[in-house]
């Protein structure tokens, strides 16, 4: 074992500790997910009686489909808020008038048979101010709004702001696997909020989205699954696709010890480019 190789080594054991101490293969994504608006493409569709129609369905971009097909008006493009997307590792919350948890019951036993009132998530007269990942947007003809919610208006949990892990075992041709942390994804509809992190079913834990990062372009999607709890839609799983570009962000000193020497390391195919292309 030669010097380079030890130091190299020794490196990686002490990143592995600190910086990875999650899982020794995935690093976290820094800087904000820009979000391509949502781009639809006309489909021909062949009905059961042989007629052919064509309608719009999202194929690119960002988008929200309520259910499990992709139609016109049950589907809603995703469009960048101020901030022009997803800032990791920031709320970017919304916030509701009143401006506190309504998990189920919150009204307390109103009439006195013993049973808490209050249907979670319901009861926001309006709107004070929207977050800045996304732009609002009409779905069934109510405007509707997504915050990532450090505490959640419809179950009062307190969630992780927004992450995104790289999982280095899986990179092939510069694409690379990544898992999201969005369990602070809410969305506003109609005076009710609903979580809609990566839930699969309703009554269970939150999961993580998945997708792809391309290192050299900095491309990235993500898609998910939320079951809807509650509310006229409850039961109804909404699914979520974001893609787009993540920007350029300071490269933490830390991460930029890691070098092109380092990358074998990490990679399970040999890799050309530094590592350090990933925080560029
Ligand atoms: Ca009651």
């Amino acid at each position: 074992m030669d010097k380079s190789l030890t130091l190299k080594s020794l490196l990686f054991s002490v990143l592995s500790m600190g910086l990875m101490s999650q899982s020794a293969m995935a690093i976290p994504l820094y800087g904000t997910l820009l979000i391509d608006p949502g781009v639809k493409t006309p489909i021909k569709i062949v009905r059961s009686d042989g007629t052919v129609i064509t309608r719009a369905r999202y194929t690119s971009g960002s988008y929200f489909v309520l259910g499990g097909n992709n139609p016109n008006r049950n589907s809603a493009m995703l469009a960048p808020g101020t901030a022009g997307g997803i800032q990791l590792g920031t709320y970017q919350n919304f916030v509701t008038n009143p401006d506190v948890a309504h998990p189920q019951g919150w009204k307390g036993d109103i009439n006195g048979d013993g049973i808490p009132d209050g249907a979670a998530g319901t009861g926001y007269k309006g709107l004070v101010s929207e977050g800045s990942a996304f732009s609002s947007f009409k779905f069934f003809g109510a405007n509707t709004y997504i915050g990532m919610n450090p505490i959640s208006y419809q179950s009062a949990d307190l969630a992780p702001p927004p992450t995104v892990n790289i999982d280095m075992t899986t990179c092939a041709s510069d694409v690379c696997s990544i898992t999201a942390d969005f369990k602070a994804w809410e969305v506003y509809w109609n005076g009710s909020v609903f979580q809609q992190g990566p839930r699969p079913v309703n009554t269970g834990p939150f999961g993580v989205a998945t997708g792809n990062y391309n290192v050299v372009t900095h491309k990235y999607s993500l898609a998910w699954k939320s079951q809807i709890r509650g509310g006229p839609f409850g039961g109804v799983p909404g699914y979520w696709y974001t893609e787009g570009t993540v920007s350029s962000v300071p490269e933490p000193a830390v991460l930029w010890l890691l070098g092109s020497g380092l990358v074998g390391l990490f990679a399970v195919t040999p890799r050309k480019k530094p590592l350090k292309r990933f925080f560029s």
